[in-house]
């Protein structure tokens, strides 16, 4: 079967404008082989596979912002910014356009390549939209590139989107399939891949990928990666998020994976998305120097950078640029 367009699953019916997959790419049991392999083993497939494609000692830096926090519909177990989860945030509106702009150029000053703008939407309304394009076009004029992330995307959205200069549509599937109505309910995975078939369509970079340690199986984040993974083209950008306890949200006491575990699945992204950009994201405030190092070998390129994600810690500037001294990384 090449180069089809198929639902998540084999089972379900392809929707109009869901992103093309191509299942004869990898299956979970390959990938569950190379969670199997002995950690040199992998490291030493990913790294091979990282130097074919890229320089291993750049990295790509994005500096996140969230541009509408809380009060979201959606019940993503996860998040602390679900209007269902009894957390701690408080609400904001969506932020003057220079707000943002002053955030992006400051961005930029600190040596980040890439601006994204969060908000916590089940999806755009038409009237939301409008001020969205404005802080496209202004920090594109900066000399950035551009990223969203809004939710899911109602027909013409992706297009006027695009049309303000937007490099990248962040949506991640999150989790495979089979777990995901564990996590959520007020949407699905088919949902998330027909807004990526929607960002494709309109001719934009894809950034999409995950998070671990909610409580899934290693099938399960084998079965994400394969997802990923055959979507055709793959995602540009792959964020692996390792999860961020939330107090209040249904997961704060979840224990998460083992680092080891983490690592792996760099390495199962490095090695089956070869040409995507593999983000290490969410969590990385809790990782050891040592740690990221390992994430980095296993053939992560990329990272959030800044002193905030959306609404928890990242580690400060100044400890990122001290590591990328002590590693010999360069910024992209
Ligand atoms: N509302 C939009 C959406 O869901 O696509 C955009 C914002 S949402 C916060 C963006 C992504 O952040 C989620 O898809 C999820 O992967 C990640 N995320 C949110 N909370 C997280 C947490 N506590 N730990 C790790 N990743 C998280
Ligand atoms: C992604 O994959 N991770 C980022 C970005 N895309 C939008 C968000 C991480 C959020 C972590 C929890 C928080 O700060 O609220
Ligand atoms: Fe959080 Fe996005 Fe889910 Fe809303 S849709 S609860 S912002 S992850």
């Amino acid at each position: 079967m090449n180069a089809i367009l198929q639902a998540a699953s084999s089972q379900t019916q392809p929707s109009a404008c869901a992103a093309a997959v191509d299942s004869a790419k990898w299956s979970v049991a390959e990938v569950e082989a190379l969670y199997d392999l002995p950690l040199m083993d992998l490291m030493y497939r990913a790294q091979q596979v990282h130097r074919e494609h890229f320089d291993a000692n750049e990295i790509q830096r994005s500096t996140l912002i969230s541009v509408k926090t809380g009060g979201c519909s959606e019940d993503c177990g996860y998040c602390s910014q679900s209007a269902r989860n009894k957390t701690e945030l408080e609400r904001e509106q969506l932020m003057p356009v220079a707000d943002v702009v002053a955030a992006a150029q400051a961005a930029k000053d600190k040596g980040a390549s890439r601006f994204c703008m969060g908000a916590a939407w089940r999806g755009p309304k038409e009237k939301d939209l409008e001020p969205v394009l404005e802080m496209i076009r202004e920090v594109k004029a900066l000399g950035l590139q551009t990223c969203v992330t809004l939710g899911m995307l109602k027909d013409g959205q992706a297009e006027k989107l695009a049309e303000a200069g937007l490099d990248y549509y962040n949506h991640n599937l999150d989790t495979a399939a089979e777990f995901y109505p564990k996590v959520i309910t007020t949407h699905t995975q088919q949902d998330r891949f027909d807004t990526i078939g929607e960002v494709r369509k309109a001719g934009m970079k894809v950034c999409s990928g995950g998070i671990i340690g909610m409580g899934e199986s290693r099938r399960n984040r084998a079965a994400l990666i394969v997802q990923l993974a055959n979507m055709t083209p793959a995602p540009e950008s792959v964020p692996i998020n390792n999860l961020v306890a939330i107090p209040g949200t249904p997961l704060a006491e979840i224990r998460g994976v083992d680092n080891f575990e983490f690592v792996r699945t760099i390495a199962a992204a490095r090695i089956t998305m070869p040409t995507s950009f593999v983000r290490l994201s969410a969590g990385r405030d809790a990782m050891s120097e040592e740690m990221q190092t390992l994430c980095f070998l296993a053939g992560a390129n990329s990272m959030f950078y800044g002193d905030k994600l959306l609404t928890t810690g990242n580690p400060d500037v100044d400890r990122d640029e001290a590591l990328f001294a002590k590693l010999g990384l360069r910024p992209i």
